[in-house]
C-alpha cells in the first residue's frame, strides 16, 4: 500500500470526540442558481462555546471563496486560512456577524453530494447527510451545531418550484426572468438536515388533520406528467403519519410536509426537516410500472424518512459514530410500522432474510464493526446494515425485554427530555434504564462488539421428574481489532409443543409462565429447568427471531418437519423450512462435490406435498405467507453457512432441487396457478390480492423451469405487460434463464415498452445482470456500454453493476474475468461518485470466503485498486479488506 494514499485517509476516533468551540444560532443562507454556477451567501451569528479559543475553524470543500466579513469589515488575506478542507479564521470574537461568499457548479458535480444538477430530473437538489454542506458553504459541518436556517431562493422562471426547509415566508418576481423564494425553518437543526430545491414539476397535494386538530399541507413533487403516480406515496405517508400517533404518540410539528422525487439520487431518500428528497425509485409507482415489492418499499421508506422527524431530527445525533441512534431505531419503527400495516410474519420474514443476507456477512468479514463504531476514515461508509439493520434488531429486543409498555414510556421520556438536542447512544439507553429500573451495563456490549452470537442449544427430558432443561451456550467469533467477547444479553422467546403440536404451559421456578416465555441469557453457559413437563416436548426456539443471533439446536428431521407444520409462531414455522432445506442444499452440494449421483429426500418433498395439498386447499390460508414457505433459501444464504463458498456447487445444487420440486407438483401448481390468476382483475395494493399474486407466481416460477411451460410463462408475460408489473416481472426473470428465442423476444418487447420509463428500464437491466446463462458476462458488458446504461445514474448502476455482484456464478467464474471487470466499472466510478463507487467494491472486499484459486484473483484487483489513485470512500474498503487478520 503507498504511503502516499494512506497519510491522505487519516481515521477519525470516537474516543477523540470534542464539543465545539463554536455555535452556530442562526444562518440566513441566498443560494442564487445560475446556469453554469451558483452563488452562496451565507451570513451567520457565531457565539464561542464553552471552551472559547481564538480561531473559528470552518469545514468546506470545492469551493471558491469569494468574499469574507466580519461584523461586516472584509478580512484580508492575513487573517484567514483556506486549506483543502477548512477555513480558518484567526483571532475571532466572542459572538459576531460572519458573511461568507462562496462560488460552486452544481452541475460539476457529479458526487451527488451537496448542491447538484440531477440531470434526469433537470432540477437542482441536495444531499448534505453526512457533510455535504461543506460542498455549499463554509459551515461548522458537525451534527452538534444547530442552527435556525432561513434560505432565500433565486433562479430563472424555468424553474418554477424554489424549496427548502420550513415554512415559505416571502416570494416574487426578480428582473430577468428570474424570481425567488424564501423560507424559515422554526425548528433548530443541524446542516445534514438542509435542503433546497428548484425544479419544474406536477405536484400533487393532500392535507392531513394531526390527533390535535393541527392541518398540515402535503406535497409531493413529480417529473412533470407523473402525477399519477404519487397517489400510493401520499396513501404511504398518511398512513406512517396516523400509525406514528397511534403508536408513539408522535404528531408532525411543520404546517406543510414536502417530499420531492429526483432521479439522480445516491440513496434512497433523505428526510431534509419538511422537505424530504426521495429517489424517484421510492415514490413512483403504477400497476403497469411497479411491482407489490415496489409498493411495499415505497410504503416503508416513506414511513421511515417521515418518523425521521422525531427520531433524527428532533433529536438527533451527536457526531456521526451515533448514526444508529437515529437510523436503527427509525428502521425500527419503519418495521414495526409496516409489520402492523401489512403482516406480522411476512416482514418478518423479508426483515430477517435481509439481516442474515447483508449483515451477517458483514460481520463476520474483515469490514465488521459495532453497530456504534469507533473509528472511520470515512463515514458514508458506515451506512451499513450493522448500523441499520442490527442497530434494529437490538432495539427490538430491547423493546421485547422491556415490554411494550415500558420501552414507550421509555420512548416518550427520550422524546421529551431531549428534544431539539444532539445526543448519544448512551443518553437513550440510560432512559431505558431509567424508565424500566434495570441495569442495562451487560446489554450495552451489543452497540460495541461486533459480531453475530452463535447460541448452542441442547436439552434434556427426566420423565421421573418431570423436567426438561435447556442448555445453552453462548459464543462470539472475533472480529477486527476485537479477538475476545464477552457474554452479551440474549432473549429468546420460546415455547414448548407436545406430541399432538399442542402449546405446553410453561412452568419456570414453579411459576406459571403462559404458552410462551421469553427466556434471558446472560451467561455464557445456562440451563433452564422447565417443571411438571408431563412428556417429551419439542422446543421452538427464537420465536419471531428475538435475538440477531445464530441460533444452532440438533433438531432431527422429524422435528423439523413437525414443527413447520405446527408451530403456532409463523416465523419459526416458515424458519425450520428453511433450515430443512437449508441441510438438503447443503447435501446436494456435497454429493456434486464428490461426484454422486442426486435425490432428492423423501421427507423434503413431503414438506412441499402438505403445503400444495393440504394447506394451500384450506380456506383460512395466507397465500403471501405461503409463497415464503415456497421458496428455498438464496445461494447467498447457502454460501454463508460454509466456511469455503463452493459456489458453482451451491448453484447446481439449488437449480437441481427446484427442477425436481417443479416436476414433482408440476400438475398442483399449475392448478394452483389457474385457481389464483387473473387476466380481467385490475390491479389493487391489497393484502389479500397481493397474497394471490405473489403465490400463483411463485407457483409459475417453478413451472418455468420445465420446457413445457415455458409457453405459459410467455403468454403471462405478454397479457401483464403494460398492465401489472408484479405479472410481467415474474414471467421476464423466468424467460430471462432460458437457453430459449423466448428470452430474445420478451427483453426486446419489454424494452420497446419501456424504454423511457428510467424506473422500469433499471428492471431491465438488473434481470439481465442477474441471468446465469454461460454468456451472461458478455451481455451485461454489452449492456455497460448499451444506450440505455448511464454511469453517471446511481440508480442504473445499482441495477446493472450492483445485481452483476449479486450474480454469483457470473461474478465468481472461475477466470476471474467477473472480478476484473468489476475492479473497472470501480475504477471508473471513483472518479465521478465515490459513495456508489464504495457500494460496488463490496463483493470483492469477501475475498477470503473462497477458495484459493478465487481469493487469489480477488486479491490481485484489490491491490491492484490500492495502486490507483482512490477516495477516501473506496480507499477504506478496500485497504481494510486486505488488512492481516
Ligand atoms: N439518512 C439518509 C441516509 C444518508 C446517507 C448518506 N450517505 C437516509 C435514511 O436513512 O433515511
Ligand atoms: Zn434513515
Amino acid at each position: 500500500m503507498s504511503d502516499m494514499s494512506t497519510i491522505a485517509h487519516q481515521p477519525i476516533y470516537l474516543k477523540n470526540y470534542r464539543a465545539p468551540h463554536y455555535l452556530i444560532d442562526d444562518i440566513n443562507l441566498s443560494v442564487d442558481l445560475f446556469d453554469d454556477f451558483a452563488m452562496v451567501r451565507s451570513s451567520l451569528r457565531v457565539r464561542a462555546n464553552k471552551h472559547h479559543e481564538t480561531d473559528l475553524i470552518l469545514n468546506g470543500e470545492g469551493l471558491e471563496l469569494i468574499s469574507i466579513h466580519l461584523e461586516g469589515r472584509e478580512l484580508t488575506s492575513n487573517e484567514y486560512e483556506v486549506t483543502d478542507q477548512l477555513l480558518i479564521v484567526r483571532h475571532v470574537p466572542a459572538n459576531f456577524q460572519l458573511d461568507i461568499v462562496t462560488k460552486i457548479y452544481p452541475k460539476k458535480n457529479t458526487a451527488l453530494s451537496g448542491l447538484y444538477y440531477a440531470n434526469t430530473s433537470g432540477t437542482y437538489c441536495t444531499q448534505c447527510e453526512a457533510e455535504g454542506f461543506r460542498h455549499i458553504t463554509y459551515y461548522l459541518d458537525h451534527p452538534d451545531v444547530l442552527a435556525k436556517f432561513t434560505t432565500t431562493i433565486t433562479a430563472d422562471k424555468k424553474y418554477p418550484h424554489l424549496l427548502s426547509n420550513g415554512n415559505l415566508t416571502a416570494s416574487g418576481e426578480l428582473p430577468n426572468n428570474r424570481h425567488f423564494a424564501t423560507w424559515e425553518d422554526p425548528f433548530k437543526k443541524p446542516c445534514y438536515l438542509f435542503a433546497l430545491v428548484a425544479g419544474d414539476f406536477d405536484l400533487i397535494e393532500s392535507q392531513f388533520t394531526t390527533q390535535s386538530n393541527h392541518e398540515v399541507a402535503l406535497r409531493i413533487y413529480v417529473e412533470k406528467g407523473l402525477a399519477d403516480q404519487a397517489t400510493h406515496a401520499m396513501d404511504s405517508l398518511k398512513r406512517a403519519m396516523r400509525w406514528d400517533e397511534g403508536t408513539f404518540g408522535r404528531e408532525y410539528d411543520l404546517d406543510i410536509y414536502m417530499i420531492v422525487a429526483i432521479g439522480d439520487f445516491n440513496m434512497g431518500a433523505m428526510e431534509n426537516k419538511g422537505l424530504n428528497i426521495f429517489n424517484t425509485k421510492y415514490v413512483l409507482a403504477k400497476p403497469e410500472t411497479a411491482t407489490d415489492d415496489d409498493y411495499i418499499n415505497i410504503l416503508s421508506v416513506i414511513g421511515h424518512e417521515y418518523f425521521h422527524n422525531w427520531s433524527g431530527n428532533r433529536v438527533t445525533c451527536r457526531d456521526w459514530f451515533q448514526l444508529s441512534l437515529k437510523e436503527g431505531l427509525t428502521i425500527f419503527r419503519d418495521q414495526s410500522f409496516t409489520e402492523d400495516e401489512l403482516s406480522h410474519a411476512v416482514m418478518r420474514i423479508h426483515d430477517v432474510r435481509a439481516l442474515r443476507e447483508t449483515q451477517f456477512p458483514e460481520d463476520a468479514g474483515p469490514l465488521a464493526h459495532p453497530v456504534r463504531p469507533d473509528a472511520y476514515i470515512e463515514i458514508n461508509n458506515f451506512y451499513t446494515a450493522t448500523v441499520y439493520n442490527k442497530g434494529a434488531e437490538v432495539l427490538r429486543m430491547l423493546q421485547t425485554i422491556l415490554g411494550k409498555t415500558t420501552f414507550r414510556k421509555g420512548m416518550d421520556l427520550y422524546f421529551s427530555r431531549h428534544d431539539g438536542h444532539a445526543v448519544t447512544i448512551e443518553d437513550f439507553v440510560k432512559i431505558m434504564e431509567d424508565v424500566s429500573g434495570l441495569n442495562l451495563a451487560q446489554f450495552r456490549l451489543w452497540y460495541t462488539q461486533a459480531g453475530t452470537p452463535r447460541v448452542e442449544v441442547t436439552d434434556h427430558y427426566d420423565d421421573i421428574t418431570e423436567t426438561y432443561t435447556l442448555h445453552f451456550t453462548q459464543t462470539c467469533p472475533p472480529t477486527p481489532h476485537q479477538a475476545h467477547k464477552k457474554p452479551m444479553t440474549i432473549p429468546i422467546k420460546m415455547g414448548l409443543l407436545d406430541q399432538s403440536g399442542q402449546a405446553m404451559p410453561l412452568v419456570l421456578h414453579q411459576k406459571m409462565q403462559g404458552l410462551e416465555h421469553t427466556l434471558l441469557l446472560t451467561e455464557e453457559k445456562q440451563e433452564v429447568v422447565f417443571q411438571h413437563v408431563t412428556t417429551k416436548p419439542t422446543p421452538s426456539l427464537l420465536r419471531h427471531f428475538s435475538a440477531p443471533i445464530i441460533l444452532h439446536y440438533p433438531y432431527t428431521d422429524e422435528a423439523l418437519r413437525f414443527l413447520f407444520q405446527h408451530d403456532l409462531d409463523a416465523f419459526n414455522r416458515w424458519e425450520c423450512g428453511q433450515q430443512y432445506s437449508m441441510r438438503q442444499l447443503l447435501q446436494l452440494t456435497q454429493s456434486i462435490e464428490k461426484g454422486n449421483a442426486l435425490q432428492m429426500n423423501e421427507g423434503w418433498l413431503a414438506i412441499y406435498a402438505d403445503l400444495l395439498m393440504r394447506e394451500a386447499k384450506e380456506a383460512t390460508v395466507d397465500l403471501f405467507f405461503l409463497s415464503e414457505m415456497l421458496a428455498l433459501p438464496s445461494e447467498k444464504y447457502i454460501g454463508e453457512q460454509m466456511q469455503t463458498i463452493a459456489v458453482d456447487n451451491i448453484h447446481a445444487a439449488r437449480v437441481f432441487a427446484r427442477l425436481e420440486i417443479a416436476k414433482k407438483f408440476a400438475d398442483v401448481f399449475y392448478q394452483h396457478y389457474q385457481a389464483n390468476h387473473t387476466h380481467t382483475e385490475k390491479y389493487k395494493f391489497d393484502m389479500k390480492l397481493i397474497g394471490q399474486r405473489q403465490f400463483k407466481n411463485s407457483c409459475l416460477a417453478y413451472l418455468m423451469l420445465l420446457p413445457n411451460y415455458a409457453e405459459l410463462g410467455m403468454t403471462q408475460f405478454k397479457a401483464a405487460l403494460k398492465h401489472n408489473m408484479t405479472d410481467t416481472q415474474v414471467a421476464l426473470a423466468g424467460l430471462n434463464q432460458l437457453d430459449s428465442p423466448l428470452r430474445e423476444e420478451a427483453l426486446r418487447a419489454f424494452y420497446e415498452t419501456y424504454r423511457h420509463d428510467a424506473l422500469v428500464v433499471d428492471k431491465w437491466l438488473a434481470i439481465q445482470a442477474s441471468c446465469y446463462l454461460p454468456n451472461a458476462l458478455s451481455q451485461i458488458k454489452a449492456l455497460y456500454k448499451h444506450p440505455a446504461f448511464d454511469i453517471k445514474n446511481p440508480n442504473k448502476v445499482y441495477a446493472l453493476i450492483g445485481a452483476f455482484g449479486r450474480n454469483p456464478t457470473v461474478f465468481h467464474q472461475k477466470n476471474g474475468e467477473g472480478y476484473l471487470f468489476l475492479a473497472d466499472v470501480v475504477r471508473e466510478l471513483d472518479q465521478l461518485n465515490p459513495q456508489i463507487a464504495a457500494r460496488m467494491v463490496n463483493p470483492l472486499t469477501q475475498w477470503r470466503r473462497y477458495d484459493a484459486a478465487r481469493q487469489a484473483l480477488m486479491r490481485e484487483r484489490l491491490e491492484a485498486l490500492l495502486h490507483t489513485s482512490l477516495s477516501s470512500d473506496v480507499f477504506e474498503l478496500v485497504s481494510k479488506s486486505l488488512e492481516e487478520k
